[in-house]
């Protein structure tokens, strides 16, 4: 290159870094954190640009990478906390990217054994080691994150530093084989659980996405056969999470250590725990995280808020809608961060402000607006029996045996044309797109499928309003040994729904939402149970065949309310793929070791009559 060119590029060069300097609003700093087994750890901090006196320091862990520059401005999903001012520190787990050590995809945390490493003891040597060496803080951390993130900043709390003073988890994973990413009470989230561990275990650097030959997910999935094929044809025992999944198919020891949530029995920092009602990944952990720290929490510090999310939906700019389905005008996101998580930092770790005043605070759908409850369940909410009855309807009212006729309904489920979770063609998990609003899909697309039934109520003549914990209690048999039940509960919006309220100071309803919301059928809560874990988590048991059997199936924490004039729906199917896997419907000691011969089609009824009246529970407020 003629020397005067290279002057020209070096000039260009230190201009642009100078610019990059002028604009930055943060000093960059990559280091590598000694842990105590001699791993180092990959760590970026951020120090806001004069900055006028000493900061508390915020935390984020992550397997997820952590930023090669300081960012030019601040994140809109942190602007609100950052008027506070903070010195903001991302570290990679150990074995991702630049840290150092195996990245165990485990949230197993061996208390007894001093020498022992994990998320919880590496959270604590980084947080000794920040203290020590980040000018002027101000002696007290928080930690952060959503998802593994918040994973993580869950796993503090079985030792927390003692600078650690306030801890918010944000949609974290509390036990993987009863719920939340992997499993649905033992039921395997087959999708979901092969290209997360493909995602985070094919390549120490970077998030991997599986390479589907065929567009449709569900076509490929159904074309692979028995979940065996999936190490036997592609993956061929490579990723160490997906062999936990097939190595391990009952509740036993190993899932049970990875259930860190059993270890935690006070609220040991205070805690911020967050939940999304329509979280397609972790919606039920941070609810059992809540009400682990609530056995012991005598200064009243841990609490809870859920919103009208999807993963991690209180990080996007608005929380305005999710999919079409509109929020009253409220900015549910933006509110959150602005009116709980700003002033919960700001009161444990600036010490300025007012403590947080209520144990939950929830955003109630259907009328649209925050509630703040001084007890989670709130005592007001009695639980109310909502009824399936074998003539499709559903009422407050128990089945008569004059009305019984033949006090059930049936379908076919056949294995080998499982009802899609959403519609098709159905995108790969990852890199994103429709999978994160699937759980707010309209649910019109599978109810007229044979092998679903629909149960639904009059239109209501009263708002009626369900806060708290809701479940099923089916009565049902199968032709087969072993089988699953899905039960979906449905708001179902009115063919007039443009005359739903529409508050006139948030300015002129969004176009399409009045036509696209007539008939709506929304899911409320959904949930799926195998049958051969009926009676036992650990040692699984064949059903026995045609014989009727209760089904309890949980349905979560909810706070919705069904609007007068709309309908109630129960939909009930027994697959719902490949977000879960088939269910052979015949019993095999292990369903990841089945054949295709194994998978067998099977006669389902769930039953309505006096003896044995399917409902649904419902705690209604009054
Ligand atoms: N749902 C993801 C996850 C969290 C924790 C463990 C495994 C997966 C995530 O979004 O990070």
């Amino acid at each position: 290159m003629p020397r005067y060119r290279l002057v020209v590029v070096l000039l260009l060069l230190s201009l642009a870094a100078a610019q990059e300097k002028a604009n930055s609003i943060f000093k960059f700093q990559e280091v590598m954190i000694p842990v105590r087994d001699g791993v180092h750890l990959q760590t970026v901090i951020l120090t806001p640009v004069g900055q006028s006196g000493p900061l508390p320091i915020l935390l984020r862990r992550t397997p997820y990478g952590v930023p090669d520059r300081a960012p030019d401005q601040i994140s809109p999903n942190l602007k609100e906390l950052m008027a506070d001012g903070y010195i903001l520190v991302i570290q990679n787990l150990r074995g991702r990217f630049k840290s150092e050590g195996t990245f165990l995809l485990s949230s197993y945390v061996d208390q007894k054994d001093p020498k022992a490493t994990n998320e919880t003891t590496d959270a604590y040597d980084t947080i000794d080691w920040l203290l020590k060496n980040v000018p002027d803080n101000n002696g007290k951390v928080g930690i952060m994150g959503v998802s593994y993130d918040g994973l993580t900043a869950g796993m503090t709390l079985l030792h927390p530093h003692p600078a650690l003073k306030a801890v918010s988890e944000q949609a974290s994973p509390a036990d993987q084989w009863m719920n939340d990413d992997d499993h649905r009470y033992g039921a395997l989230r087959e999708s979901y659980g092969f290209e997360y561990a493909v995602l985070e275990q094919a390549d120490k650097n970077k998030n991997t996405h599986f390479e589907f030959e065929t567009y449709d997910s569900y076509q490929w999935y159904l074309d692979l056969g028995p979940v065996s094929n999936i190490n036997a044809k592609y993956l061929h025992g490579s990723i160490p999470a997906w062999n936990m999944m097939v190595e391990h198919p009952d509740y036993d020891d190993a899932w049970k250590k990875e259930a860190w949530v059993n270890q935690l029995h006070s609220t040991t920092v205070p805690t911020l725990n967050v939940a999304g009602f329509w979280d397609q990944e972790d919606p039920w952990g941070p609810w059992q995280i809540f009400r682990h720290e609530e056995e012991h929490d005598p200064d009243n510090t841990s609490f809870m808020v859920a919103g009208p999310w999807n993963h991690g939906g209180w990080r996007g700019p608005k929380g305005d809608m999710l999919g079409i389905i509109p929020f009253g005008g409220h900015d549910t996101a933006r509110e959150f961060r602005e009116e709980v998580e700003a002033p919960f930092f700001r009161y444990y770790l600036h010490g300025k402000g007012e403590k947080p005043g209520s144990k939950a605070t929830t955003f109630q759908t259907g009328l649209n607006r925050w509630r703040q409850y001084a007890a989670w369940p709130p005592k007001e909410a009695k639980a109310m029996n909502l009824y399936l009855h074998s003539d499709g309807t559903l009422s407050f009212t128990a089945p008569t045996e004059k009305e019984a006729g033949a006090g059930y309904r049936e379908y076919v489920s056949d294995p080998a044309n499982p009802v899609p979770y959403r519609q098709r063609p159905i995108s790969p998990t990852y890199p994103g797109g429709d999978w994160r609003n699937w759980e707010v899909d309209d649910q019109r697309f599978v109810d007229h499928r044979p092998d679903v039934l629909s149960f639904v109520s009059a239109p209501l003549d009263h708002n009626v309003i369900v806060t708290g914990e809701l479940a099923a209690d089916l009565f049902a048999s199968t032709s087969g040994t072993d089988s699953d039940f899905v039960v979906k509960l449905i708001d179902i919006y009115p063919e007039n729904a443009q005359k739903n309220p529409w508050p006139e100071e948030a300015g002129p309803a969004p176009q399409q939402y009045a036509q696209s919301l007539n008939g709506y059928e929304l899911p409320i809560a959904m949930e799926v149970r195998r049958g051969r874990y009926n009676q036992s988590y650990e040692h699984p048991q064949p059903l026995v065949a045609n014989q009727p059997t209760e089904w309890k199936v949980p349905l979560r924490d909810h706070d919705h309310v069904f609007l007068k004039g709309h309908r109630i729906m129960v939909q009930v199917q027994s697959t719902w793929f490949p977000v879960i896997d088939r269910n052979p419907q015949k019993f095999v000691p292990s369903i990841y070791q089945a054949k295709a011969s194994d998978y067998v089609a099977a006669t389902q009824r769930v039953y309505c009559s006096p003896k044995l009246p399917s409902h649904i529970v419902l705690p209604v407020m009054p």
